[in-house]
């Protein structure tokens, strides 16, 4: 299934053509939860992968003998994308699903559901800028001409998967209709990621010794996992994902942004963020701890953290 130049619209959201179809799409909205079931679900660039990993490995109890051997696609399948349900008959024991879907259109599967229900988010400027980079590689998705076109669609929630202020808050503010519901972020893992793993692991009952945790952080570092093929999608032919273009494990920081932004697109996201965020009480970090207050084009960043 090829599909690079289509584009699946459902329900007013744009979704490649190459991973998706109307019917797949169907099948996510209408799909069968089991009380055993876990769902990772993320806005793209959230982090997605790494938590993956993350509850491959605690399953494993530390032990890398799946995290090595599958890729991630056919151990935590997207529930919307054409191959789940084929990778779900081939599978045996409690079910690890992804999903990138906004809430409405999971709420209905998911009413009175007991599976547990993983919320990853990422401050949306390093999401913004990795989806940017990744829209670069990925063949499926259409190359942004420029960084700040990408930024203008991204802010109009005009980009694949659709807005990532309505993902965020709608998944949130709707965490008191799903039975099991917990929410991390990629900034708490960056910065403490064991206290992550064992939040995440009292979460899915799933109790791990010292020595296992000491494992799970190893295999899912960010080096290791660059060096890991079931993961980095190098796996992925280069006429799909051009990997000279960007690399899927592209930096994996906190604050990278900065990088990029000019100081007014800068000013422009905040006042976009300002107005979107004024009903939600999510609070983000947005720079890594010490970092410099200056991005590379030497222009100095406003530090005063955004609630
Ligand atoms: S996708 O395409 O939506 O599934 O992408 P997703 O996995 O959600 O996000 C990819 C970004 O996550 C970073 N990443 C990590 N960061 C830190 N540590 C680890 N272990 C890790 N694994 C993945 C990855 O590098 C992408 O971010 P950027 O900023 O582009 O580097």
């Amino acid at each position: 299934m090829a599909r690079l130049d289509v584009t699946e619209t459902f329900h007013g959201i744009m979704f490649p053509g190459h991973l998706h179809t109307q019917d797949s799409l169907s099948y996510a909205t209408d799909f069968k939860f089991q009380d055993t079931d876990t769902l990772i679900v993320t806005y793209p660039k959230s982090g997605t992968t790494w938590m993956q990993e993350i509850v491959t490995l605690m399953r494993c109890k530390g032990h890398p003998e799946t995290s090595k051997a599958k890729p991630n696609w056919a151990r935590a399948p997207w529930i919307e994308q054409h191959y789940c349900p084929d990778v779900l008959s081939a599978s045996q024991g409690p079910r690890l699903l992804t999903t990138h879907l906004p809430y409405q259109l999971l709420a209905n599967a998911l009413h009175g559901s007991k599976a547990k229900v993983l919320y990853l988010a990422r401050n949306p400027k390093d999401v913004l800028v990795s989806y940017y980079h990744f829209h670069k590689m990925a063949k499926f998705l259409s190359a942004s001409e420029s960084f700040p076109g990408f930024l203008s669609a991204f802010l109009n929630g005009k980009l694949h998967y659709g807005s990532w202020f309505d993902h965020v808050k709608d998944w949130t503010s709707n965490s008191k209709n799903i039975q099991n519901f917990l929410y991390v972020t990629y900034e708490e893992m960056w910065m403490d990621l064991p206290r992550s793993v064992q939040k995440v692991s009292q979460f899915l009952v799933c109790p791990l010794l010292e020595e296992e945790l000491t494992n799970i952080q190893k295999v899912c570092s960010f080096n290791s996992m660059k060096e890991n093929s079931m993961v980095n999608y190098t796996l992925i032919s280069q006429d799909i994902m051009d990997h000279s273009k960007s690399r899927f494990m592209r930096k994996g920081e906190i604050g990278d942004w900065v990088n990029t932004f000019s100081m007014e697109q800068n000013r422009k996201f905040d006042d976009v963020y300002a107005s979107k965020m004024a009903d939600s009480s999510l609070t983000f970090v947005w720079y890594k701890p010490g970092q410099e207050t200056f991005s590379k084009s030497g222009m100095e960043i406003d530090i005063k953290p955004l609630t």
